[in-house]
């Protein structure tokens, strides 16, 4: 028996594993305890790189689709078939017609981030689509326009806060988010054992809430009313003092004079939350010694996501918590390349053809991506790359996209199952098994809540013929040079590149010294880094950005408008987004895919508890079973994401009995966006629910 130490990949918590390995099969995974940054802590999503692994419907070679079936062919015709295909269709259309997502599995892979940057300069495409702009969009918009880098997100110094206050994230069922945070739990104990308070603002009592000192009930959308009259009330109450940012910080009169007409009771009217509360709230925030605010999914996934994010800056920043220890902090990881002045972003370079929504640092918003496939004209799209990524069930209407998909003269995947949207494509080209690579967390390491660096050798031996992410991406990548006669990238494998990124980084490290410590180097707390990392053209904090002031006159208008019931979202720990649901480990138990709703909403409509309801909105309907929670708040249903799998026809998905469900994006409406970034709206979207025979 072996034991094999990495880290779980699978969500932002990076949690150390340790795997038990008998005759080349995996006999017990269980967390580190030794770990740097876990110290043991585990989910059931980590028990599950078993079935993950061994599931005998992930795909070990490349396949071609042939009418509604998928047949094995070689690498050599894979690659030499994607390469030509794609380079016919830009000759023809030019380079925009080829259009690539990057799902957000991508970030959790070191072969796809080193990978997929070469392959895309390469591609020279504009038409370029990620999951960020269904999620973190508007917190990397602020960070470039405040901070000067899209990266600069500061991270809730969990360790050393005194309190913690939470609007629209739920970490025990997520394990955090921009905030890598693994054991929760256990650091938020430790959190209320030294005197600090949790305080959660959300429409839903969610697991965070129900562990935390105090819970507000919030009217979906409407946080940036409630943030902004907190601004409101430090101005008012003399309490805005952003200490010794203050000299480097730019626009805070402007702040001053945006914030004037949200009042404590004005944000009332709109949120629901009452004007004392908003005042305490601002006045806990600024009188605690040490207070982190922390805002997430249901901040940026909403219709003033980019309002919210700039608020959450500038409470932090004016309560004296941006920078410091125990309020919110920027890592020093030990790879830099991530926040290198060169990756700092840019916004709004080109538009989207149809509706003309914003690029930010490369990609446009994903709500867009349907229309741009319908659309005829130059840089209509007619093939598709899709990379780690199932934008049919995760992004807005699923079901447009899905029909978007039939058009396309040619569509290929980088995916090791056969999904919503794989199944559209006409080559799917699978790496292999998580665990036949190796690992180093580029992203997560920057966002975790203490410094700490660690490596993973694979823990087996990837088989005969299969080929890594990175590999994968590289073979494409020579197909098409090869077709359009470029020079192919020269991509170097993961390994090479940690190694080279190591030991230009800050500390004395290489990827020697991390194989030799394989539970991780611990490098120390976080630690304040302004104004020196400011990487805004005139160095200082901008603390009223003009793309956020001009936004405002549209919250205004908003801020009276009320709907009888609105969507939003739930994520359950033994989910994942739309996949790993083809692990019976984490399908099994009770049902969880129904619609929540509170009993006097459903009594209005004559809703009984476990009836099949119809949930209807601008672009769809979808049934599903209801049930009662007084954990919603009236007014608020409740739906989780990523399910939906087996309803749709044609090729048989890889999912697990019991599955199904129904597609929340089925009902998202890509009409819906934060204006000010082009984020989709996830949460917050009106509907309405009845009764069905
Ligand atoms: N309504 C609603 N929609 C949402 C959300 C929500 O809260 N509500 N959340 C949004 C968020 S935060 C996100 S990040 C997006 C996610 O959206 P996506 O990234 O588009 O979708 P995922 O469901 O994560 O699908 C990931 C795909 O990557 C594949 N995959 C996994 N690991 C690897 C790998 O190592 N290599 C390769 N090549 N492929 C791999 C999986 O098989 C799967 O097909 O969904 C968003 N959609
Ligand atoms: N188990 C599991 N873990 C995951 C994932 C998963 O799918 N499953 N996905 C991973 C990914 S990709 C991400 S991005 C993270 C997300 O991490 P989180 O942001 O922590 O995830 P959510 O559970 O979506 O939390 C959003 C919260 O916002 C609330 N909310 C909805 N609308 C509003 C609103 O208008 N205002 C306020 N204040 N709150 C609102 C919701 O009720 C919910 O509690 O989770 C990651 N971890
Ligand atoms: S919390 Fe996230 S990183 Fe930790 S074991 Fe679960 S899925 Fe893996
Ligand atoms: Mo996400």
């Amino acid at each position: 028996m072996a034991t094999h130490y990495r880290a779980c990949h699978l969500c932002e918590a990076i949690c150390g594993l340790e795997i038990t390995v008998e005759d080349g099969k995996v006999t017990g995974i269980r967390g580190d305890r030794a770990d740097v940054l876990s110290h043991g802590h585990i989910c059931p999503k980590g028990v599950a790189l078993k079935d993950l692994h061994e599931d005998p419907e992930r795909l070990r070679h490349p396949v071609k689709r042939v009418g509604d079936d998928f047949v094995e062919i070689s690498w050599d015709e894979a690659f030499e078939t994607v390469g030509t295909r794609l380079a016919e269709i830009a000759r023809v259309h030019g380079r925009d017609a080829i259009g690539a997502y990057l799902g957000n599995p991508t970030v959790h892979s070191v072969g796809m981030l080193t990978g997929g940057g070469p392959l895309l300069r390469l591609l020279k495409t504009k038409s370029v689509y990620s999951a960020t702009s269904v999620d973190q969009l508007p917190h990397q918009l602020m960070a470039y326009w405040m901070y000067g880098h899209q990266n600069y997100l500061f991270i809730p110094d969990i360790d050393r806060t005194d309190f913690l206050l939470v609007f629209g994230g739920n970490p025990m069922a997520s394990n955090g988010s921009l905030m890598t945070v693994p054991d929760f739990p256990g650091r938020l104990a430790a959190l209320k054992a030294r005197g600090g308070r949790m305080v959660v603002v959300d429409p839903r009592r969610t697991e965070t809430a129900r562990v935390a000192d105090d819970h507000h009930f919030i009217r979906p959308g409407t946080d940036a009313l409630v943030l902004l009259a907190m601004i409101h009330v430090l101005f008012a109450e003399g309490l805005a003092d952003a200490g010794r940012l203050a000299v480097f910080t730019a626009g805070l009169d402007a702040v001053r004079a945006a914030v004037e007409p949200f009042t404590p009771e004005f944000a009332e009217d709109g949120s629901g939350l009452p004007a004392a509360t908003i005042r305490r709230l601002a006045r806990d925030l600024a009188a605690a010694p040490r207070a982190a605010l922390y805002g997430r999914m249901g901040t940026s996934t909403q219709a003033f996501g980019t309002l919210c994010q700039w608020a959450i800056q500038l409470l932090n920043l004016l309560t004296g918590n941006l920078d410091t220890e125990g309020g919110t902090l920027l890592s020093h990881p030990a790879i830099e390349a991530g926040m290198a002045p060169r990756a700092a972003g840019g916004f709004a370079r080109w538009t989207s053809r149809v509706r003309a929504l914003p690029e930010f640092a490369g990609s446009l918003p994903v709500a867009a991506l349907a229309e741009e496939i319908e659309t005829g004209g130059p840089g209509q799209i007619r093939a598709l790359l899709t990379v780690a990524g199932n934008p049919v069930s995760s992004t807005p209407n699923g079901r447009r996209l899905d029909a978007a998909f039939e058009r396309l003269e040619f569509m290929v995947s980088v995916d090791f199952f056969v999904n919503e949207t794989t199944r559209h494509a006409d080559i799917i080209l699978p790496p292999c098994s998580p665990l036949e690579r190796g690992h180093y967390d580029l992203a997560f390491l920057t966002l975790a809540v203490r410094n700490v660096a660690r490596w993973s050798d694979p823990l087996f031996e990837k088989p005969e013929g299969a080929l890594h992410d990175w590999e994968v991406l590289a073979g494409i990548a020579e197909a098409f040079a090869a077709a359009t006669g470029q020079d192919a990238p020269h991509m170097m494998s993961p390994e090479m590149l940690v190694d080279m990124g190591l030991q230009v980084g800050p500390y004395d490290l290489d990827l020697g010294r991390l194989r030799a410590a394989p539970h991780g180097v611990d490098l120390g707390p976080l630690r304040p880094s302004l104004p020196e990392r400011l990487l805004t053209a005139s160095g200082r904090i901008e603390a009223a950005p003009a793309g956020c002031l001009a936004d405002l006159p549209r919250l205004m208008a908003a801020a009276g408008e009320r709907h009888a019931l609105v969507l939003i979202g739930r994520r359950h720990v033994r989910s994942n987004n739309s996949w790993m649901n083809n692990s019976q480990r984490l399908i099994k138990g009770p049902i969880r895919n129904r619609l929540q709703m509170h009993p006097a909403d459903m009594e209005l409509r004559q809703i009984r508890s476990g009836q099949t309801v119809a949930i209807t909105s601008r672009i769809g309907e979808v049934r599903i079973e209801v049930e009662a929670s007084e954990d919603v708040m009236p007014g608020v249903v409740c739906l989780p994401h990523g399910w939906g799998q087996g309803t749709r026809d044609g090729v048989r998905l890889s999912v697990a009995k019991g599955a199904g469900g129904v597609s929340f994006n089925d009902l998202s409406d890509e009409a819906l966006l934060d204006a000010a970034s082009g984020n989709a709206v996830l949460n917050g979207m009106p509907v309405e629910v009845r009764a069905v025979a």
